[in-house]
């Protein structure tokens, strides 16, 4: 029975596992967003490279104008003029105006990062040297997760990146994470979800995320935490809603199922024990 359930959540966690972020060979830009905090972040990027591009190319443009049109072969006797009132305003309002219209979508994507709005449930995640530990305080759920050696792999496992015991969330679900260390700094990243936040000792930060597909979502350690830095990955498992309460179920009853099941192998004499006891 045990064996049975084992393999049924097995199944329920693995049988979807169509996406992977991790990273690819010769892989230049972003990893695919997997939240809408990295959508978020994809877009301010693409926003930011557009801009810096048009300002780069006329800087170029007007800089290469210069030196080839007032050139001392082409222009022996330079312009006396040191002041222009109106072309000062302008060069200064211009800057001025493109900092604003950066700003504004910067702090709004800031501050939407910042704390889950409505979350539905929370998972703690605590650094150590070297692995994370995990909790989900609503489940009394708490586990450690450690990266698994290279002799160990499985197919399907990605070096340096898979765990033992990953996150597992339901899919369409709004988490919110809570980040914190037992020893030293740490760093709780994930890129594809947009997540970086710093694991401090006695602090409580927090960050979120809500995963659309079901797959897999690795990071890792992002600050630089001793000898074993680098072998301390994150792995989050996105899995249905229903694959999450089967996951949930077996993890938190073991302890309550022992119990009753163990009364079922001998009722008889049970039942005749409490019997004369009464009496
Ligand atoms: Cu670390």
């Amino acid at each position: 029975m045990r064996f049975l359930k084992i393999s049924v959540v097995g199944g329920l966690l693995m049988g979807g596992s169509a996406l992977a972020s991790v990273p690819q060979p010769w892989q230049m830009g972003f990893q695919p967003a997997a939240s809408p905090m990295m959508e978020g972040v994809t877009h301010m990027h693409n926003l930011l490279l557009a801009v810096i591009t048009v300002i780069a190319l006329l800087v170029g443009a007007l800089m290469s104008y210069v030196m080839v049109r007032f050139r001392a072969s082409r222009n022996p006797v330079p312009s006396t003029t040191a002041h222009h009132t109106l072309l000062e305003v302008v060069w200064t309002m211009i800057p001025v105006l493109i900092l604003v219209m950066i700003a504004i979508p910067s702090l709004k994507l800031l501050f939407s990062l910042d704390k889950a709005q409505n979350a539905t449930m929370t998972v703690k995640a605590i650094g150590h040297q070297w692995y994370w530990s995990y909790e989900y305080p609503e489940k009394q759920i708490t586990y450690d997760s450690y990266m698994i050696e290279d002799k160990d792999l499985k197919v399907g496992q990605v070096r340096l990146l898979s765990v033992d015991n990953p996150i597992i969330v339901p899919v369409d679900t709004t988490v919110r994470i809570l980040v914190t260390s037992q020893d030293v700094l740490h760093s709780f990243a994930v890129p594809s979800l947009g997540i970086k936040k710093d694991a401090v000792p006695g602090r409580l930060n927090e960050t979120w995320l809500r995963i659309g597909k079901v797959g897999d979502y690795y990071g890792q350690c992002s600050e630089l935490c001793g000898i074993k830095h680098g072998f301390m990955p994150i792995h989050v498992k996105a899995v249905s809603k229903k694959g999450y309460e089967i996951w949930v179920q077996s993890r938190a009853t073991p302890l309550k199922e022992a119990q009753p099941k163990e009364g079922k192998l001998s009722p008889a004499p049970a039942s005749g024990q409490e019997k004369d006891k009464n009496k």
